[in-house]
């Protein structure tokens, strides 16, 4: 067999065959910007609970080898409220894969007694740091594969590949119902407000339902307005109109039934839940009474009106 021309390639072909071995070594040099053993690749938040305080951080560490990973003494997580915020505490950290898994997966529980843990599900509720061996942690190399140590994580995790992800589900923090319109004692919209921003949804009322057994006759839903104006990011405005004056929550429930309208940006999508007087949390009350009726009598019949009877909403 003979191989002509490759000793003697055309200009053309010289270019192409340069051009080859560039893209080649770009290839090569990108290859070794790739996670190494003990590079952290993931930061997941969890809201295992539901109680829109993140409880749970994952870590995901780079084990292509699979060699076994273990814990040694007291772990040197710290955690913090956003980035550089109010230190919370950590309770306790447990390998949640295998420790031969790639990656490996740390999971860190958090004090959700700690003060500092605000109520957010948002990526940037919760800060994770990790300091190397030497650096004044808890214990001399804390996690380790026997031969390479965790990288460690900084304040904020600068890292492009190190920012927390989001895998908590928005929860709602309030739902407040009012008399909004003509304060005619009557009830016309409830303001649900929710732990992190939510996508916009201009009506999303396919997901929402509002009902009662018999205190609110004529329920009649409109709009259900999420992340656009007059709603907040982290709100859906639920308009309704009732036949009956009553200014307070009665036997009144709101459901969302999972779906479009209650999204994060990371893609988590709320629970269903039903909003009522018992539910976790309850409506607030947001409505003034007003009054009702209002009747006079001349008690004592003597022709002179000597009494006002005023009923209100509530
Ligand atoms: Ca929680
Ligand atoms: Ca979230
Ligand atoms: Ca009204
Ligand atoms: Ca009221």
């Amino acid at each position: 067999m003979k191989f002509e021309g490759i000793t003697s390639f055309s200009p053309v072909a010289k270019i192409v065959a340069v051009a080859v071995i560039a893209f080649g070594g770009f290839v090569l040099f990108n290859n070794s910007a790739l996670a190494a053993v003990g590079d952290v690749t993931d930061i997941s938040l969890y809201d295992g609970n539901g109680n829109g305080k993140i409880d749970e951080v994952r870590v995901s560490i780079e084990n292509t080898l699979n060699t076994t990973w273990t814990k040694n003494g007291t772990p040197a997580f710290t955690a913090e409220s956003g980035d550089g915020g109010a230190a919370i505490t950590v309770v306790s950290s447990s390998f949640y894969s295998t420790q031969t898994d790639s990656p490996v997966i740390l999971s860190i529980a958090l004090d959700e007694n700690d003060a500092d843990l605000t109520t957010s599900t948002a990526a940037t509720a919760v800060a994770l740091v990790y300091t190397q061996a030497g650096g004044g942690g808890a214990c001399a190399a804390c996690f380790t594969n026997g031969s390479v140590e965790l990288a460690g994580i900084a304040t904020g995790d600068t890292g492009a590949g190190n920012t927390e992800v989001d895998a908590a589900k928005p929860v709602v923090t309030s739902a407040t119902f009012y008399d909004a319109t003509s304060s005619d004692g009557k009830l016309d919209i409830i303001t649900v407000v929710y732990s992190e921003d939510i996508s916009a949804a201009a009506d999303g009322s396919a997901d929402w339902a509002i009902s009662s057994a018999a205190d609110f006759a004529s329920l009649v839903e409109g709009s259900v307005v999420c992340n656009t104006a007059p709603s907040a990011a982290n709100e859906c405005d639920y308009n309704f109109t009732t036949a009956t004056a009553k200014t307070d929550v009665g036997d009144l429930t709101l459901t969302y039934t999972a779906g479009i309208s209650v999204v994060d940006s990371a893609a988590n999508t709320a629970n269903t839940i039903a909003l009522n007087s018992a539910s976790s949390p309850a409506f607030a009350d947001g409505a003034a009474p007003q009054i009702k009726t209002a009747t006079y009598q001349d008690t004592d019949a003597n022709g002179k009106i000597d009494q006002f009877t005023l009923a209100f909403t509530e």
